[in-house]
């Protein structure tokens, strides 16, 4: 049974990808055409707050991201796994989802994951559908790839399966948050501003045109084991590498698409040449850039290292460097029992998030 005329509200975060999904072989169910590895980023840090309320007494749903109220036809691609919830649920009740991130959406730092993995989280609670957690990841993966990975905190991987309805290609937990808590992601932020391709659009396009994308998929294979491996041993070496590797690899397949699609800018590049010369001048590699769908640097080091990153970087702050924020490796969504965004009376959202 929904729980109706009530606020639910849950917290998740995005989540970085040491080897990064890029590439569908089935575009509504989002079936990756590889397995790809992330950490999920500590919620003290990036977060999204989401409430939603279910209501017999609504005559359509209504979405508010940061205050504005969105198109839900153009959310639709994403959103349809709302009227599944609701489908399984047994129920018809709209719903009225209010939903606020404390980082810039859509500028390569992850909103969709983190969006889609809190809302799947609260219409959970909301629809009473106890689904598991790989059910949810199941879920969450329909409305946006990588989100799959945000239903879970620590080392996290997207297994691509092979069936074709998608009930093997899940995420999974390798190791918890607490594994090795040394390990952190510093954000290097050099743009707010939206990106022209989105991921959807940028990875059809590579999977359509682009010859080098064949390679791709046993290469990423390849190196998600290697990953694994590396983290367990936590061997940060051999895993810096592996990040560098999968992230140069995404960029010039970009690249390399028709048209050519670039998310990188020239601060990215600089920010690639300062980390590659301090590793070079350490001797060993102590600091990792990657870089999703945008060309701000996660900067992935050790917390023994972040003062030397820090000086690194220090020429580009202010100049190529908007800001730096550093998240330790976080845990999946949580509920939040004493907040509320959404005003009960009025029925608009009540806004309350600090941006970065
Ligand atoms: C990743 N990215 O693994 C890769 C790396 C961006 C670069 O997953 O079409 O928003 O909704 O499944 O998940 C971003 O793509 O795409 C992404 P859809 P999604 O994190």
């Amino acid at each position: 049974m929904a729980i109706l005329d009530r606020v639910l509200t849950a917290q998740g975060s995005p989540n970085i990808a040491f080897i990064k999904y890029w590439g569908k072989r089935d575009e509504k169910l989002i079936l990756p055409c590889n397995s790809s590895l992330s950490i999920t980023l500590s919620r003290e840090t990036f977060h999204t707050t989401t409430s939603i309320m279910l209501s017999d007494k609504f005559k359509e749903d209504k979405l508010y991201i940061d205050g504005k109220e969105q198109d839900l036809e153009r959310e639709k691609e994403r959103l349809w796994i709302l009227d599944e919830m609701r489908e399984k649920a047994g129920t018809r009740a709209r719903a009225l989802i209010v939903s606020e991130n404390n980082f810039p959406m859509a500028s390569g730092i992850a909103s969709s994951a983190s969006g889609i993995a809190t809302l799947v989280y609260a219409a959970n609670g909301t629809l009473e559908l106890h689904m598991n957690p790989k059910e949810m990841s199941i879920m969450a993966r329909m409305g946006s790839g990588s989100a799959c990975r945000s239903i879970f905190g620590g080392l996290v991987e997207w297994h691509k399966g092979s069936n074709t309805d998608g009930s093997d290609s899940f995420a999974e937990q390798i190791f918890d948050e607490n594994y090795w808590p040394e390990m952190v992601d510093s954000l290097a932020i050099v743009s707010q501003e939206r990106k022209k391709t989105s991921s959807r659009a940028g990875m059809r396009q590579t999977v359509e045109t682009n010859p080098l994308f064949k390679s791709r998929m046993k290469s990423a294979e390849d190196r998600l084991k290697k990953s694994i491996n590396a983290y367990k041993k936590k061997d940060f070496g051999q895993l810096a590498e592996y990040i560098m590797a999968d992230s140069n690899e995404l960029h010039a397949l970009a690249l390399s698409t028709v048209p050519s699609i670039r998310y990188l800018n020239s601060a990215s590049l600089k920010i690639i040449e300062v980390i590659e010369i301090l590793n070079e001048n350490n001797g060993k590699k102590i600091a990792a850039y990657t870089f999703d769908a945008g060309p701000n640097a996660h900067i992935i080091t050790l917390k023994k290292h972040l003062d030397e990153v820090a000086s690194a970087l220090e020429p580009l702050q202010g100049k190529e460097i908007i800001e730096t924020r550093t998240s330790e490796v976080g845990g999946g969504p949580v509920m939040l029992d004493d907040i509320s965004l959404i005003d009960k009376k009025k029925l608009v959202p009540v806004r309350m998030q600090a941006k970065l």
